[in-house]
């Protein structure tokens, strides 16, 4: 990689706190290239207006559908930075280390623009678990998902800054994060008065980056500068092979414009997609030619140079990201048995 995108203090910082705010995590070249697409989709910022102001006397703030009006989940009819900057290599390095897993998916990459006084984008502090698994998260954060919120223009506390309560300081007035669900207005209220004080902001400048989990407590907030925008995109990864974690089912979109996304992505970024790696056994001359059929831009030149050659051994990368946790895995019992029979096998 380029250059360090984020350090071992800022994963430290998500695993104790649940979410942390990493300035430059893209490079002022990225984010221009991401903001003309923001511009060609959403329309430049010009139409925004003054402060939209609908909440009651000491309320923090209400979900309304107005706020969700300018989101559009990738594919999008636009260049390929947009497309494809939820699918950064350091993004994807990221999820990977904080999940302690070698292979991640993207579940949910959705770009959002906020202009002042289209809502009062407002909300109620919430977690966001209930719409990324049909349980709960687990007390062990690599066990549940991570999202990134990332910023594509400067975003100060009067452009709708995301706000947040670490994980410890929730712990410090019992705000578990299924209390986010109760439809009781008193511990509704109580909720709200208990984490208030504990309230950090995300305002940073255009290019920062802002991971957080979905048991963190956080909440939207209004744009009150005249004239104000804010440029985001939220990007969410699980573990491979996580079936308790959704959001998006990729193929269910199957009408929007994949070709920009398969045309540009490297084979790493499709995988995290769900497409099989180059030397997968998915891959055969059968399947590789019905892709090109589907997506005759794509470049399938790895996925043909692999055949024939065994898959990379994921052992290997799982041994990596293994040593550099400091941490040195057991093998699993399944493979020492396997190992064991095969032995015997042969001595036979
Ligand atoms: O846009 C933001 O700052 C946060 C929005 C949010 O938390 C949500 O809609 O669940
Ligand atoms: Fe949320």
């Amino acid at each position: 990689m380029d250059r360090n995108r984020f350090t071992r203090q800022h994963m430290k910082a998500w695993r104790r706190d649940g979410a942390v705010v990493i300035p430059d995590f893209f490079t002022p070249e990225e984010v221009a290239a991401v903001v003309a697409d923001f511009e060609a989709v959403f329309g430049k910022p010009e139409h925004a207006g003054e402060e939209l102001n609908k909440k009651g006397e000491g309320v923090v703030g209400r979900f309304h559908p107005s706020q969700f009006k300018d989101i559009q989940p990738v594919p999008i009819d636009c260049s390929p930075a947009l497309n494809l900057i939820g699918v950064h290599p350091a993004l994807i390095e990221f999820a990977k280390q904080a999940l302690e897993t070698d292979d991640v998916r993207v579940y949910q990459c959705q770009s959002w623009a906020k202009f002042t006084g289209d809502s009062d984008y407002d909300q109620p502090f919430h977690t966001d678990f209930s719409n990324h698994t049909l349980t709960v998260p687990s007390e062990d954060a690599a066990k549940n998902s991570i999202t990134i919120l990332c910023y594509f223009s400067d975003v100060s506390d009067a452009h709708g800054a995301m706000h947040f309560v670490t994980r410890p300081d929730a712990n410090s007035v019992g705000a578990d994060p299924e209390l986010s669900l109760s439809r009781d207005p008193e511990v509704h209220a109580k909720l709200q008065k208990d984490l208030v004080p504990l309230t950090r902001s995300s305002a940073s400048t255009a290019g920062t980056a802002i991971p957080y989990t979905i048991d963190i407590y956080h909440r939207g907030t209004n744009l009150t500068a005249p004239k104000g925008h804010r440029y985001a995109l939220m990007t969410c990864f699980r573990k491979a092979h996580d079936d308790a974690i959704q959001f998006t089912a990729w193929a269910f979109h199957h009408t929007k414009p994949w070709q920009k996304i398969f045309e540009n992505a490297t084979t790493e970024q499709l995988a995290v997609f769900g497409v099989p790696r180059p030397g997968d056994p998915f891959w055969t001359e059968v399947t590789i030619e019905r892709a090109q059929t589907r997506y005759p831009g794509w470049d399938l030149t790895p996925y043909r140079e692999a055949l024939g050659k065994k898959a990379p051994a994921r052992a290997v990368k799982r041994k990596a990201a293994a040593a550099r946790k400091g941490t040195k895995r057991a093998p699993a019992k399944r493979k020492i048995a396997k190992r064991a029979a095969v032995k015997k096998k042969t001595a036979a």
